[in-house]
């Protein structure tokens, strides 16, 4: 394919613009603003042959969000975030073999990840010797050689880690776990570890499955949703559609955020008439704007309403049935809400407690209900007791394993939940490690690995040498960016299998390797034939994705063919696998699945069903409860409130419109009004007034953390935003530097990205003391 020359703008964050907040999203906007990149940068052709096969049963999962397929599916069940992870990764814009020879990895370095993204696509293997400090072509099979003498020479298999994103298939990502056991480590981390791994620990506790409990359908029978820390507009678009569903059906939403997220108040269906001549539909009937870490204490308070009614009329709230056969835990947990006091509550949240009693009068008026939750739930210290109190709420109404009722973590990565149930795990349970003992005939180590976190505390002793990456882009996902890129740096190898580049590829360890790899979207034929590779969602629906796009280069690999070849190199014949012939025909690889991974036997045959097929799940087909017990658990939680000293505020850090994890799509967040660069902290009016700020003006953010260690952004604008008192808010993954990396969720060791104390003052920079270029929003 010949190369063309990638556009990059050159964004200036000091023509930044701000207007009011939007207080719809998608309809006419979101599709224009879609379609512009793809047509400009794709061709009209490429775009239209990705968009007409992403997400149709016959096509490709799209390689955004996890958010399922309904069963009938309309011709475009796409969103405008879609358009942009396929335009993203499909442009047939490559870097050519000289670019290594021109930049060096140090230039590169001072580069944005807007950038580097826009460079195009990996091509070539390339290899970045000891001492070097430029990247340089190789051939696939030195690529290999080095990576794997490299491992094969270690004095133990502990001392390289092994890591996942959420976009790796289940076929690749059954041979990578397959790989590192053989090799003999569980040193697994993967993005889940910084994502939703406090619901995996919460709910496995508690109902006995790491899953949601619903299915698609489910949403639109709920009489109630409730919707915690997430923000769907952005980062699960076609969700609004099924919220839609539920509101026509009669059922009501109620958001709880600290921001009021556009997509929370109308939705206009791209797809629907009146989605685009009318104003859409409202969708949240009531807005709880809590403060950041409050949701424990407010769910808390909705739950001890619900025993006080119960209370007031025995035996007609609770679902005693329910509690009497599938529960245990109630007197406890009753006993402990006796002694919830209201101004706890109000403190903790800053709601009013009129606006907590109506969504406790929401829920007890409701059979059905929903909840729903994200990232303002995972990444806060308390997050795994505040999720077991979502899971409380519930149970106490019987509000799972029933239609339009249940628990329902949002997954971010499209294939995030399929790696887990492959295995992508630094802890799999010993059942696990038994079957594919079995199915391999080898004894896989038992020892737990390290997660993500735990990952850098070992690199930066010494202790983990070769960092090996499917995907992903770990040094600009972790926190502590300081800390993490030092630990990096002390590893003697990193290897990266990347579509793109990005930071990773250039936090190094002394030698360092990029293998490029096909993206979803592109065919991939091995000897047997065309191959297709199969993804889990959200509701844990099983199917098939099959690329339909020729790819950017014939050098590529897949990611089941690298992993293949790395295994037949690095573990060979000490395990009973077929490295070569996986490579082959994918069937081989699924016929192992079936065997080991519970729930996907015949998954060969399964997997061709048209829309593929549903993962059991005890709680949600029948009530039973997978814990030691079988019982599900309510459980006692002790409130801690979130301090705040006077001066400090509470930082979190989330997703902007135009990006994508630590991809850069563009500079605008266009529902915040936001157009033109990422460098904001969105503040609270009242509390500009009282720092002595001024709404526009420039800002370091300091980090506050026991350390001592200074963690600093500096020269962010501030901007006026509806955010609660003493809470603001800054772009992942600018903001990662001022994340400690000690400051990580109670059992789950999550980074707590959402709760960070921080310190603001004026930036003292002469040359932006003046902040008189920034256009203010006119008043609303
Ligand atoms: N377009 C796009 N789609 C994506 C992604 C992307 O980057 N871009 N990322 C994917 C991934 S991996 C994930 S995990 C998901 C993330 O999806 P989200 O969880 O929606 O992502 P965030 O931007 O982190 O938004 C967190 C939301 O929680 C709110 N919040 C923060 N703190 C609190 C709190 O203490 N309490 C409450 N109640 N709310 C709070 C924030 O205001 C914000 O609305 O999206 C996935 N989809
Ligand atoms: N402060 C803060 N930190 C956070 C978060 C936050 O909200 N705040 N969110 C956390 C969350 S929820 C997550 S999930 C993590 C995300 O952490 P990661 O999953 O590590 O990061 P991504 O940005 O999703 O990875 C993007 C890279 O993946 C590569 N890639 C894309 N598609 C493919 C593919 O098909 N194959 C291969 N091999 N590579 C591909 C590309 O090279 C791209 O540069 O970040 C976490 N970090
Ligand atoms: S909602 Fe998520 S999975 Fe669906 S099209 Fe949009 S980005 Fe893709
Ligand atoms: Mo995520």
């Amino acid at each position: 394919m010949a190369r063309k020359e990638p556009r990059v703008e050159n964004v200036d964050e000091k023509d930044i613009q701000v207007t009011s907040p939007k207080e719809w999203a998608a309809g006419i906007p979101a599709v224009y603003h879609s379609l512009k990149p793809a047509v400009q940068h794709m061709g009209a052709k490429r775009a239209l042959e990705a968009t007409f096969k992403m997400n149709q049963k016959d096509g490709f999962d799209c390689p955004s969000c996890a958010w399922p397929d309904p069963s009938h599916r309309s011709k475009f069940e796409y969103c405008e975030e879609g358009v942009k992870a396929v335009t993203w990764e499909a442009s047939p814009v490559i870097i050519p073999s000289e670019f290594w020879a021109e930049h060096s990895i140090t230039e590169l370095r001072g580069r944005t990840e807007y950038w580097l993204g826009m460079q195009g696509r990996l091509t070539e293997p390339v290899y970045k010797p000891a001492g070097e400090d430029h990247y340089r072509v190789i051939s696939w099979d030195e690529a290999f050689r080095i990576v794997a003498d490299k491992l094969n020479g270690l004095d133990s298999p502990h001392e390289a880690a092994f890591y996942t994103s959420g976009r790796t298939s289940n076929e690749a990502a059954f041979l990578y776990q397959l790989l590192v056991r053989g090799f003999g480590t569980n040193n697994l981390p993967d993005c889940s570890n910084m994502c939703h791994e406090s619901s995996g620990w919460a709910m496995g506790q508690t109902i006995g499955i790491g899953k949601a409990t619903v299915t698609y359908d489910d949403f639109g029978k709920a009489d109630l949703i409730i919707l915690m820390g997430q923000n769907p507009g952005t980062n699960h678009p076609r969700m609004l559609t099924a919220l839609e569903e539920c509101k026509r059906n009669g059922g009501s939403i109620v958001a709880v955020n600290p921001l009021p997220e556009a997509g929370m108040r109308r939705y206009k269906n791209p797809q629907k008439v009146r989605g685009i001549a009318g104003k859409g539909t409202e969708l949240a009937d009531q807005f709880l704007q809590i403060r950041l870490g409050g949701d424990m204490a407010l769910l808390q308070a909705i739950s001890k309403r619900v025993l006080e009614a119960e209370e007031k009329n025995p035996g007609t709230v609770l679902d005693h049935d329910f509690l009497e056969k599938h529960c245990e835990g109630l007197a406890d947990l009753k006993e402990h809400l006796v002694h919830l006091d209201d101004q706890t509550v109000v403190e903790a949240t800053g709601l009013p407690i009129e606006e907590i009693n109506e969504l406790a009068d929401r829920y007890l008026r409701a059979e059905k209900v929903i909840i729903t939750w994200a990232m303002g739930i995972t990444q806060q210290k308390k997050a795994v007791p505040t999720i077991k109190e979502i899971i409380n709420l519930l149970l106490l109404r019987g509000n799972i394993g029933k239609p339009g009722a249940g628990a329902a973590p949002i997954r971010g990565h499209s294939n995030v939940q399929g790696d887990r149930t492959m295995g992508i795990w630094e802890q799999m349970p010993p059942a696990f490690l038994d079957a594919l003992g079995k199915e391999f005939n080898f004894d896989p180590p038992r020892d737990h690995g390290v997660d993500a976190v735990e990952t850098f505390y070992k690199m930066q002793e010494g202790h983990i040498k070769v960092f090996v990456a499917l995907g992903g882009n770990l040094i600009s996902a972790i926190s502590d960016t300081q800390f993490a890129e030092a630990a990096m740096q002390k590893t003697e190898m990193t290897v990266q299998i990347s579509i793109k580049l990005n930071r990773s590829h250039l936090i190094t360890g002394e030698e360092a390797l990029i293998l490029p790899t096909k993206g979803r979207t592109e065919q991939d034929i091995q000897e047997s034939g065309p191959q297709f590779v199969s993804v889990e969602d959200t509701v844990c629906v099983v199917h098939a994705s099959r690329g339909n796009l020729t790819p950017v280069s014939q050098n590529l690999l897949s990611e089941p063919a690298i992993v293949s070849r790395l295994g037949a190199l690095v573990v060979g014949d000490r395990i009973d696998a077929d490295w070569e012939g996986y490579e082959k025909n994918y069937d081989l690889i699924r016929d192992h699945i079936g065997r080991v991974v519970d729930g996907c036997d015949n998954y060969n045959e399964r997997i061709r069903h048209e829309g593929g097929f549903v993962l059991p799940n005890g709680p949600r087909d029948s009530r039973t409860f997978p814990t030691p017990t079988g019982k599900a658990v309510l459980t006692v939680n002790d409130l801690e409130a979130v301090e705040r000293p006077e001066g400090t505020l509470i930082l979190q850090s989330l997703r902007s419109h135009d990006q994508w994890n630590t991809t850069i799509y563009g500079h605008n967040d266009r529902y915040r009004g936001i157009r033109g660069g990422r460098h904001v902290l969105f503040m609270n009016a009242q509390d500009i007034t009282e720092l002595g700020l001024a709404d526009g003006q420039y800002v370091d953010i300091h980090g506050i953390h026991h350390d001592g260690a200074e963690r600093v952004l500096r020269k962010f604008r501030v901007v006026s935003y509806p955010t609660p008192k003493g809470c603001v808010a800054a772009y992942y993954p600018e903001a990662n530097v001022l994340v400690p990396m000690d400051h990580v969720a109670e059992g789950s060791n999550t980074p707590v990205s959402k709760t960070v104390l921080v310190r603001v003052e004026p930036n003292l920079d002469p040359a932006h003391e003046q902040a008189e270029d920034f256009k203010t929003r006119a008043p609303a």
